[in-house]
């Protein structure tokens, strides 16, 4: 585990909600079972139980949301997020998030955002670098970085480059789905890139958030689609038809559907842990990643929700490369490859490709 520990990694489907440490979600709901407001011994059962189908996740998220309302936890969870990731050598991370208004706490979708940013800001354990180049001249390429160490800023520190995705979620109508897309529009300037769609495919309808992802598309931001998750042909092909900078997940893909995907090169998340334990996939022999990466299409691998399927990047490294045979050096490309898939400028890009170089001659 270590050498996929050591690996620098690049994140691109991590739910914020989904990623919360088992212990701090167990904090939380002793908190609130302390106060009497919710059954702790159930939710504890709930929290720690390992297989879940697909309909259990979304059942565990609408827990999770409880114990994690107000813009404290909410700065909490975001900081403990960045933390995890960076300290698996994470160096560039995409975060989504739903952005929540809940009246009781006062929080709008705004304030739910400022919440997660304010998390993001406060991480000691490394720097972050979490405003675009155009806004923030500091985080320009350190050439002493470079000649020292792989991952670091000048002073010797790591660095984690975070980038955030508002997520509509599929429960929501046109209006609120266009608010998410204007929230994200205001905050450009503070590190969100792109717009999401997520939430359970067994719900909604795709003509509900097309104007929402269109005018997104317009106005220069990036998106990305849950695809496939559940057997929806029609709904995949207007997906694809759409041409999102990427999709997530692919698993219920037929021929026609992976015909369109070839030839307009999306690049797909792949999230193995997730997808085997919703049993999306039948198994990991079964699993399209195989046929994906034998093609030389454009994938990433990616955790999806690292708290909900105990898993973490340098894990889904290691299941990749036990499962399907990839050597070492297999591994690390395919990490690298990851770079030329993320919501960001060239400069960025550039830095990251410093960073593998790098590191990759410390392999050598
Ligand atoms: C679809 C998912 C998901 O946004 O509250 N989410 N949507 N498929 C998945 N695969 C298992 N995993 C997570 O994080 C939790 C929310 O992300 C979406 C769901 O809408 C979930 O409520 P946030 O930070």
């Amino acid at each position: 585990m270590e050498w996929w520990m050591s690996m620098p990694k690049v994140e691109l489907h991590a739910h914020l909600n989904g990623s919360i440490r088992d212990s701090t979600l167990l904090e939380l709901a002793r908190a609130l079972g302390d106060k009497g407001l919710i059954d702790f011994s159930q939710v504890e059962h709930v929290i720690l139980k390992n297989d879940r189908s697909l309909t259990e996740v979304f059942k565990l998220f609408d827990v999770i949301h409880i114990l994690t309302t107000d813009h404290m936890t909410v700065t909490r969870i975001a900081k403990e997020v960045v933390e995890d990731f960076a300290s698996e050598n994470v160096v560039y991370l995409e975060l989504r998030t739903t952005p929540k208004k809940n009246d009781s706490q006062g929080m709008s979708k705004r304030s739910y955002v400022e919440a997660v940013l304010e998390g993001i800001r406060s991480v000691s354990s490394v720097d972050v670098a979490l405003i675009p180049y155009t806004e923030d001249h500091r985080n320009l390429l350190d050439p002493l970085c470079s000649a020292t160490n792989d991952k670091c800023n000048g002073d010797g520190r790591k660095k984690i480059f975070v980038r955030l995705l508002l997520s509509i979620d599929r429960r929501e109508t046109t209006e609120a789905a266009m608010e998410t897309v204007k929230l994200a529009l205001e905050m450009r300037h503070l590190g969100v890139v792109g717009i999401d769609l997520s939430g359970n495919p067994k719900v909604g309808e795709w003509k509900t958030y097309l104007p929402a992802l269109k005018f997104a598309r317009e106005q220069g931001l990036f998106v990305t689609l849950h695809c496939g998750e559940v057997p929806n042909s029609k709904e995949i092909q207007d997906m694809l038809d759409f041409l999102p900078q990427r999709i997530g997940h692919a698993c219920f893909f037929e021929e026609e559907h992976w015909r369109k995907l070839k030839s307009t090169n999306i690049p797909v998340e792949i999230c193995l842990t997730s997808n085997i334990r919703t049993l999306s996939v039948p198994s990991i022999d079964a699993h399209h990643f195989v046929d994906l990466y034998n093609a030389k299409l454009p994938v990433v691998l990616c955790t999806d929700d690292s708290g909900v399927f105990s898993t973490s990047l340098s894990n889904e490294y290691k299941v990749a490369a036990s499962s399907f045979g990839l050597g070492r050096k297999q591994t690390f490309e395919l990490s690298k490859n990851a770079v030329e898939f993320i919501f960001s400028d060239n400069v960025v890009k550039d830095e990251l490709r410093e960073i593998f170089n790098s590191a990759a001659k410390n392999l050598e």
